[in-house]
């Protein structure tokens, strides 16, 4: 039987990380084989496109440059680990996946959706995520979680007004397809974040 494909999606200190460990577990729990992974990143190769994207470059990126990274680090993690896992039998659960480039490089940075579409196409075929959990927050409270980590990686060094347009452009996409999408409001404390991602998992669990 085929696996499932789970995604975790928001901006700047969301708290995807730390959720997506408690999901893990959660379906550990319930013996299903997980694999947890992240985007950009989650194969040799792809970590080192993750260490240039996020570093600064004193001349900056070209938003096609930063796009087309974004989609070479993705199809070499489709190629080696997201689609042999799901062949395979295992539930992957991605740390980010195509949603965060139509949020970063669409909403904030404005390239257009259908440009993004095209890669999408032609990277992943007809490969979607099955599900995708929304952790939504307020722009300053996400960044205030994520400066506490430490030194800003070169998105976190941008404006609010881009994680206003992030944000909303994540909004925007789970009320477009609000059968993929669930939204959870991940401004309250971790444990009640936690309570209701299980819940709603349990709930998509139940009706898969
Ligand atoms: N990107 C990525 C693109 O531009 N296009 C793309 O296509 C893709 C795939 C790296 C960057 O790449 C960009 C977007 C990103 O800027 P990333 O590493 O996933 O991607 O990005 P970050 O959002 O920077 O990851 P963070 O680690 O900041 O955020 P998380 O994972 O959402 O948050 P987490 O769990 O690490 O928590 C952050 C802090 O908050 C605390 C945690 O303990 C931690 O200290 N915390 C909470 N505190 C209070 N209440 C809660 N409910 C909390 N939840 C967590």
């Amino acid at each position: 039987m085929a696996g499932r494909f789970i995604t975790i999606e928001g901006s700047e200190g969301a708290g995807k990380t730390t959720q997506l460990a408690f999901m893990r577990d959660f379906l550990e729990r319930a013996a299903y084989p997980v694999t947890l992974t992240r985007e950009p990143g989650g194969t040799v190769l792809g970590e080192k496109l993750r260490a240039l994207l996020l570093a600064q470059h004193d001349d900056g990126i070209a938003l096609t440059t930063e796009t087309l990274l974004m989609f070479a680090a993705r199809a070499e993690h489709l190629a080696q680990v997201i689609r042999p896992a799901l062949a395979a039998g295992r539930w992957v659960l991605c740390d980010r996946f195509t949603d965060a480039t139509y949020a970063y490089q669409g909403g904030g940075r404005g390239l257009s959706g259908a440009q993004i579409a095209l890669l999408e196409n032609w990277v992943q075929g007809d490969l979607r995520p099955d599900l995708t959990l929304l952790l939504d927050v307020p722009v300053e409270i996400g960044l205030a979680r994520a400066g506490r980590r430490g030194a800003a990686d070169r998105f976190e060094q941008e404006t609010v007004d881009f994680f206003e347009r992030v944000r909303a452009t994540y909004l925007d996409r789970a009320q477009q397809q609000p059968e993929r999408y669930r939204i959870v409001d991940a401004a309250r404390p971790v444990g009640v974040v936690r309570a209701d991602v299980e819940n709603l998992l349990a709930q998509w669990l139940e009706r898969d």
